[in-house]
């Protein structure tokens, strides 16, 4: 049901609300969600653009999500959801790589302007999504995040859910594609304008993050990843000690004081569930791990910010990444697969 409209910023906003059929249904998992998540509202702010990618067509991806239904999912669990529309930002010029970085001064741009949409929601209590939009806006958004921290004297925890590190800079990328490198520029490696966006270099100590899903690494990378001290639970991790024992440690010592944001790479799917992405990687998680990915970070009661990236419709069959990334959310947002009590799984 779509509500009454104000405006944010500069774009239209859209309040969605639950169906009213369902809004009187006290469900389980609307017992189970953590009141410091329901206590605030969730702004959805689209990025649309592909400006950091190797490929065109993830600056259709805010669309493709709201086709989806992705405000209404949320707005299910019982949150005031605001769309706050998209973000306006240069185009696509799509040109080569300049001293090691394609597009750098659009990139600058787009993220500054997602860093201060993110910020204002922060501020005024709010959960902001991104709806990206390719990776390098994590930049953006993660660097906002950080400020909020920082100023509210809160802990923070990134989950990073990835097939790849994005650890890369300008000497070790062929491409000189800025979606392989934003969790470089947050850990302050990379150009000037990208790590100081935070106010302060560098936006994010190594220790913050956590990185899950990764298969594909670039040796130079590797060797980065390693030195800089990132914990990392890679998909041999993963088979080996399985998706809980991976996350239960990622959300180690996340608690009251923490702000838990996470960024979700639509690649971290594997691709036989997710197509809809441009760096497909073999041998991802399946629909019941990442299932239960956001389903213990649901249990916390932490999350407090989250980017969806990398959706290229123009990849996707029938929208169904958007609507796996939609399934993703809902149980982010406390819809539980669980039909114990929750005491009873203790
Ligand atoms: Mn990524």
């Amino acid at each position: 049901m779509l509500g009454s409209e104000s405006v944010c910023g500069a774009d239209i906003v859209t309040t969605v609300t639950a169906d009213k059929t369902n809004a009187t249904l006290l469900t389980p998992a609307m017992i189970a969600l953590d009141v410091s998540v329901a206590g605030c509202g969730v702004s959805l702010i689209g990025a649309p653009t592909d400006i950091g990618a190797g490929m065109l067509g993830a600056r259709m991806g805010p669309e493709a999500l709201r086709v989806a239904g992705i405000a209404q999912a949320i707005a299910h669990s019982g949150l005031d959801v605001k769309d706050c529309g998209n973000l306006v930002g240069p185009a696509n010029p799509w040109q080569v790589a300049v001293n090691g970085f394609r597009h750098l001064r659009e990139v600058v741009q787009w993220n500054q302007l997602l860093h201060d949409a993110t910020y204002a929601e922060l501020k005024t209590g709010r959960l902001p999504i991104t709806l990206g939009g390719d990776h390098s806006l994590a930049i953006g958004s993660i660097s906002a995040v950080a400020r909020h921290c920082r100023e509210q004297g809160k802990k923070l925890r990134v989950l990073w859910f990835d097939a790849h590190a994005d650890f890369n800079t300008a000497t070790l990328t062929p491409s000189g594609n800025i979606h392989g490198m934003p969790v470089a520029c947050l850990c302050g490696h990379g150009p000037q304008a990208l790590i100081e966006m935070s106010g302060q270099v560098p936006a994010l100590s190594p220790k913050e993050i956590r990185q899950i899903g990764i298969r594909s690494v670039d040796a130079g990378e590797k060797r980065l990843v390693h030195d800089i001290g990132i914990e990392v639970f890679d998909m041999r991790y993963i088979d080996e000690m399985g998706m809980r024992a991976a996350m239960e440690l990622a959300l180690a010592l996340v608690g009251a004081d923490t702000h838990l944001h996470v960024s979700l790479d639509v690649d971290f799917l594997d691709p036989d569930i997710a197509p809809g992405v441009g760096t497909t990687v073999r041998g991802g998680p399946t629909y019941r791990e990442a299932q239960l990915c956001m389903e213990m970070i649901a249990d916390t009661g932490r999350l407090a910010s989250l980017d969806l990236v990398e959706l290229n419709p123009a990849l996707d069959l029938r929208n169904q990444t958007a609507e796996l990334a939609v399934d993703l959310i809902e149980s982010l947002f406390g819809k539980s697969t669980l039909m114990r009590k929750q005491s009873a799984c203790l």
